[in-house]
């Protein structure tokens, strides 16, 4: 998307919630002082996540992710990061008040968050406005970035993940016909149904049914009862991982066998752990593998075991990348300064983090290649 569509974005999403969005000033200037006599650069960031609620386990790993990462930044020395931490339940009206909270606050230096592409086309045009780096660490509608200069994230968009898991499922299983079944209420879900139909066309492959849902539902038998009778090869699919789990539970139960593709929100171990063997079949592509032969990769993982008892999936591995990358462009900036802050993230390039090789290109975006896994026996593996 282009800067101009991203600005009217802006406006829309302003105009829609001016109420909320009123005054935060602009008294934003960052803290002065940052840099200690001994030389330790201080910077407080406010992160704005989804912890409670229905999506609350992708809240949960990025908070632990940055956590962890935070513990081991601090431990080094160079740069003392506190994180203020707010939740936005996957709200809209919630994540733009606890934004305009910490965005009050002159100490803030930057915003890591919100969870939500939903969230952050509300929350981003705020920040971007009031002169605050925002960095998206799981949004991955397209445009995102495009909303402003302070606007940047480390997640793929769904333009660049749902191509390449369609590319290698068609492949796979010869498929000439698909049905597409998404969320018809969230910025993430229609941006993943956009490029799901855009691929397909492009691929020649015929769609036989587009279908919506809405947060919440629990009943989507009449819709796959109807998608059974149309034979498709494959589903593709664009949910968050509560709808996303429960339509491949009832998708099974009413005897569609043939994989699913998801987008991002099906990148989470709850899909298995709410759907169970229903949720064998299905692919994803992520720019997170946790077996990959790295170095860097089996310390995080078993850095995150010990903190938390579980492992990470790419919510924590992405959040754990962004405060590095926060750090990296702090000590570069030489002070917890927004407008210098900013302009050394958009500088930043070849970044070495547990997701691989990372850089922005000139709009803030990410350049990156992801990896397309399959769930078989219950966990996700390297699709083939
Ligand atoms: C978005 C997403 C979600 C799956 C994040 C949890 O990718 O909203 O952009």
């Amino acid at each position: 998307m282009n800067k101009k569509l991203g600005n009217m974005l802006r406006m829309t999403a302003l105009s829609s919630l001016l109420v909320l969005s009123a005054c935060s000033g602009s008294s934003g200037t960052s803290k002065e002082n940052s840099v200690g006599e001994d030389g330790v650069i201080n910077a407080d960031l406010g992160v704005i996540s989804y912890i409670s609620g229905p999506g609350a386990a992708y809240g949960e790993a990025i908070t632990n992710g940055f956590k962890l990462a935070q513990e081991e930044i601090n431990e080094k020395g160079e740069v003392k990061i506190n994180l203020s931490i707010e939740d936005s339940a996957g709200k809209q009206e919630q994540a733009l008040s606890a934004a305009q909270k910490l965005m009050n606050s002159e100490n803030i230096v930057a915003i890591l968050g919100p969870t939500l592409s939903t969230e952050m086309m509300v929350v981003g045009p705020e920040s971007d406005l009031n002169g605050i780096p925002i960095i998206g660490t799981s949004t991955t509608a397209d445009g995102i970035p495009q909303i402003g200069e302070y606007v940047f994230r480390n997640s793929i968009p769904e333009s660049l993940a749902i191509p390449e898991a369609v590319d290698k499922a068609v492949a796979k299983y010869s498929a000439k016909k698909v049905a597409i079944l998404y969320g018809n209420d969230d910025v993430f879900t229609q941006a993943g149904f956009d490029t799901m139909k855009k691929t397909a066309e492009d691929k020649g492959i015929e769609i036989v049914a587009i279908e919506t849902f809405q947060k919440g539902q629990s009943d989507y038998n009449a819709v796959l009862t109807k998608i059974k009778g149309l034979n498709p090869d494959l589903i593709l699919c664009s949910a968050l991982y509560n709808e996303g789990a429960v339509i491949m539970d009832q998708a099974r139960k009413v005897g569609i066998d043939v994989p699913f593709i998801g987008g991002n929100g099906f990148n989470s171990p709850e899909v298995i752990k709410i759907a169970g063997n229903a949720s064998n079949g299905l692919i994803v592509a992520t720019p997170w593998f946790d077996e990959k032969d790295d170095a860097k990769v089996k310390d995080f993982v078993s850095k995150y075991e010990n903190a938390y008892g579980k492992k990470p999936d790419q919510f924590a591995a992405q959040a754990y990348d962004a405060l590095y990358i926060v750090a990296e462009a702090l000590k570069n900036a030489g002070e917890a300064d927004r407008d210098k802050l900013r302009d050394a993230l958009a500088e930043i390039k070849d970044f070495d983090g547990v997701l691989g090789e990372f850089s922005f290109d000139e709009e803030g975006d990410v350049v990156m290649k992801p990896t397309v896994l399959v769930i078989e026996d219950g966990q996700f593996k390297e699709f083939k």
